[in-house]
């Protein structure tokens, strides 16, 4: 066991469900928050509903853990103001927790769709600049942002997971570029928040597939590899879609379909 105490938010979501289970086996308490109904109580759990928009909820929700792993918030295209009240307050008021309550590391979930308007025949780096494919993108930008200025101002390092797709499988053509499994998630997470030295890192999330569209060389300090490739699943895959679409924007840059969500009003 390598930590007393983690804090899990968004443990009620998709990953969130995954990661649950898997990082009991990294820490003695695993405290679990969402908004959503998290069931009953585990062993070596704590059950801590909590808003991310309520700031004394997140203060208290980050006391005495050791490192946080943020799956908070809205994670899909939305309307704005729920992405402002989750994404944007709600990472502002996480940080501000781990600033007055002592926490030194946290695991961000980003996403691919920080970078999502970059054409899928570019391959983007670390370094490259953001170019968000929506609110929920720019959204994971600002976090991505705040989390730099918390470490260079107030020391507390940071890993942004830029999650491509993380299922069980590639669902769709995109995917086969994008997709990583659950294993090659908790392997990401673990690396994350064991690392000696982070700082302020960003590093996509993907698996070891042959098509890829981001190049992790400047994160090779976290110890990331990635085991399962997507490859297995490309004749399915491709079959299942023959003849896509060239014109459509979702099949021109990487966010898929994000880049033709909404507006919503
Ligand atoms: C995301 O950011 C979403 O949270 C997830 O549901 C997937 O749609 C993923 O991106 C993706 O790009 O496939």
């Amino acid at each position: 066991l390598r930590f007393q105490r983690l804090l899990l938010t968004g443990a009620a979501g998709g990953l969130g469900q995954e990661l649950r289970t898997r990082l009991k086996a990294y820490c003695t308490t695993l405290r679990l928050s969402d908004i959503a109904n998290l069931g009953d109580e585990g062993a070596g759990e704590e059950l801590r509903p909590a808003r991310l928009e309520d700031a004394g909820a997140v203060l208290g929700l980050l006391e005495g853990v050791d490192a946080v792993v943020h799956l908070g918030g809205v994670s899909t295209e939305q309307a704005w103001e729920p992405i402002l009240q989750a994404n944007i307050v709600g990472v502002y008021n996480l940080y501000e927790a781990a600033r007055k309550q002592g926490v030194k590391r946290v695991v961000f979930a980003s996403s691919n769709h920080v970078t999502g308007f970059y054409r899928q025949d570019e391959v983007v780096g670390l370094r490259d600049p953001a170019r968000p494919d929506g609110l929920y993108g720019v959204s994971k930008a600002f976090g991505e942002d705040l989390s730099r200025f918390y470490f260079d101002r107030y020391g507390i390092e940071t890993v942004c997971l830029r999650i491509g797709s993380s299922f069980p499988e590639p669902r769709n053509r995109r995917m086969l570029a994008t997709w990583m499994s659950y294993d090659d998630l908790e392997r990401l997470v673990v690396a994350s928040l064991t690392a000696p030295v982070v700082g302020h890192s960003i590093i996509y999330g993907m698996g070891d597939n042959t098509t890829t569209w981001w190049d992790n060389t400047l994160a090779r300090h976290i110890g990331y590899r990635p085991e399962d490739s997507s490859e297995p699943f490309r004749a399915k895959v491709e079959a299942a879609d023959p003849h896509p679409d060239m014109t459509d924007p979702a099949v021109i840059y990487q966010g898929g379909p994000f880049v033709r969500t909404g507006p919503f009003e």
